[in-house]
Formats: structure tokens, C-alpha cells, sequence
């Protein structure tokens, strides 16, 4: 079997009920020990308490797991073993028996193959900045504009070029939507001063916005932006000052391709003291809330 779900999830997609996805890379690379823990465990609540039936998405044991349970999100949160896969990656780590978090790319695809229409994350990977020298450019952009799963994210975080990254999603002709906002929302801070030109207020436009592109087939995804919360939001200009500093540690080491973004998330928790973490946490979660209603008003349309 490739494919392994778990009860709960199994039982709610042959009922047509609301299934969230949740990603599995925040909690083996995006997050230190115990804190990615507490927010895996965290998010599968609240996606709940909202109405949906939480699937955290992995690789384990050469299987494609969908819903994981306790254990096996421990596994994930201490493992150092567990590698970082993204689309490209699936193939080989289920042909080794291996096991692999799922970046935001592999987790909208191995969801799309579920049946699981909605996905909340943190952040998306994007453009990085100096991506006109060495091309590194996130799979998740192009895995948005091929594949139909909803992504909720609070946006991107400065440590991409968010101007390119829009531009980039402009031209690979994936929607991108502000939930209550005119600004494309940096991560730990609500505004980065770039606009979004699709502003949605009503989260059942959201679903219905979706709804309407899956019945014509249009193979994209959607990127709902949705800002951090006020009271957890580190301003742009004082997280500005810490991205550059870890820019230049990720240069100064060498480090470059998949281990950059691990390597930039870990290092700005460190400069900001555990802050970023805090904040990290609060819009993950604010995005699961907004995914579970989301799925939860997706699954009523259909
Ligand atoms: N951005 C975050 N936290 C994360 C990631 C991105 O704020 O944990 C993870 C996601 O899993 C995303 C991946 O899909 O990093 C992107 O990696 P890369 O830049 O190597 O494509
Ligand atoms: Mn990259």
C-alpha cells in the first residue's frame, strides 16, 4: 500500500466531510524541538475545534501518510533522520522504504492525490533574493500553478524577494487572494508594502472562488494571504534587519539549496531570541483556522 490514512481522515473523505491538510516540513525543519511538537499537536485541535478533520501529511516508512498520530508526529518532531522532500523527492523516498517531512509542494500534491482540497501552512516557499544568479526558486510556486489544492499561507517571508515571488505567480497564473487585506502579508509582519489585487473579505467568496475553478478544471491552486495576527506581528522594517544578518551568516557558510531555508528559519529564531517562534506559531495557526472554515464551507458546496 502506498497510500495510508488515518481512521478518522479515511472515514471523513468517503463522507464528503471537511479534511484540512497540514504540512509536515514546519515540524521537522521549520520549527526546534519541542515547540514543533506542541504546535503539530496544537494544529490538529484546532483544525478540529473549526470543523474539519486534521491530515498531517509525511512520508513514513515508504508510505504516503495521510493523518498521522501521535506517535508518528513525535517521530517527525525528533527524528533527524526524517529528510525534507519536496515534489520532486516523492518518488524515490517511497522506492527506499524511506521517510521524509513534506515541503509545502509535495504536501499539496500527495493531497490533491487524497481527495483533500484545503491546506494550511506558515509560509510558502518563493523567489529567493539573488535568484537572477543562482535560479533558486521554490518548487511551491510551481506546484501552485498545477496542481488544485488551496494553500493558506501569511504570505512569504523576507528572506524571498517578495516582489519577484508575486511576479512569479502572476506569470505561472496562480490566483493569489488577500484575506482581509490589500498587501501581500510578509510572514511575521502584516504588511510588506506590495499590493495584492484580489481582495476577498468573505471567507465562503473564498470557497466558492475555488469551488468555481475546480468545475471548470482549471488545474492551478489558490494562495489565500492571510496576516499574522496584530497582537504577534514583528514589524517589517525590525524583521528586515535580522533577515539580513542571517543572509549573510547562510553566505559566509556556504549554505545554499534545500538546507537554505531550514538553515535561515533556525538562525532568525536565534537573532530574535525566540520571538520569531512565538510569532511562527501564532500565524500558523490563525491559518489553520481560516483553512478548517474554508474546508469546512468546501465541503457544504459540494
Ligand atoms: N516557510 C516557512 N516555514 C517553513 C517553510 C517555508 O515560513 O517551514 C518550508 C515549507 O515546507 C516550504 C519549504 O514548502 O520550506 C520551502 O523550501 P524551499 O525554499 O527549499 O523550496
Ligand atoms: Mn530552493
Amino acid at each position: 500500500m502506498i497510500f495510508r490514512y488515518r481512521n478518522d481522515v479515511k472515514q471523513a473523505l468517503q463522507d464528503g466531510q471537511a479534511v484540512l491538510a497540514l504540512e509536515s516540513t514546519i515540524i521537522a525543519h521549520g520549527m526546534p524541538y519541542p515547540e514543533n511538537l506542541e504546535f503539530a499537536r496544537e494544529a490538529e485541535a484546532l483544525a478540529q475545534e473549526n470543523g474539519a478533520i486534521p491530515a498531517t501529511v509525511a512520508i513514513l516508512d515508504g508510505e504516503v501518510c495521510i493523518g498521522l498520530d501521535d506517535d508518528q508526529l513525535n517521530r517527525l518532531a525528533t527524528d533527524p533522520d526524517v529528510g525534507k522532500v519536496a515534489t520532486r523527492e516523492i518518488g524515490l523516498t517511497l522506492a527506499t522504504g524511506g521517510h521524509g517531512a513534506t515541503t509545502v509542494s509535495a504536501t499539496m500534491r500527495l493531497s490533491h492525490l487524497a481527495g483533500i482540497k484545503v491546506f494550511a501552512t506558515g509560509g510558502i516557499g518563493g523567489v529567493h533574493l539573488g535568484a537572477e544568479r543562482d535560479f533558486d526558486v521554490s518548487a511551491d510556486l510551481i506546484e501552485l500553478s498545477r496542481t488544485p489544492v488551496m494553500v493558506i499561507s501569511a504570505g512569504a517571508k523576507a528572506i524571498l524577494d517578495l516582489p519577484k515571488t508575486l511576479e512569479y505567480l502572476e506569470t505561472m497564473s496562480v490566483p493569489v487572494i488577500g484575506y482581509k487585506t490589500d498587501e501581500f502579508p510578509a510572514f511575521y509582519s502584516r504588511r510588506s508594502g506590495l499590493e495584492i489585487p484580489q481582495r476577498v473579505d468573505d471567507v465562503a467568496l473564498i470557497a466558492q472562488t475555488f469551488a468555481r475553478q475546480l468545475q471548470l478544471d482549471i488545474e492551478c491552486g489558490v494562495l489565500v494571504a492571510n496576516p499574522v495576527p496584530e497582537e504577534t506581528e514583528i514589524s517589517f522594517d525590525e524583521m528586515s534587519v535580522h533577515i539580513g544578518n542571517a543572509l549573510s551568516d547562510a553566505r559566509k557558510q556556504g549554505v545554499i539549496g534545500k538546507a537554505l531555508t531550514p538553515y535561515l528559519l533556525g538562525r532568525i529564531v536565534e537573532l530574535t531570541e525566540g520571538r520569531s517562534l512565538v510569532t511562527n506559531r501564532a500565524l500558523a495557526l490563525n491559518n489553520v483556522k481560516l483553512g478548517a472554515e474554508i474546508a469546512r464551507i468546501m465541503s457544504e458546496l459540494a
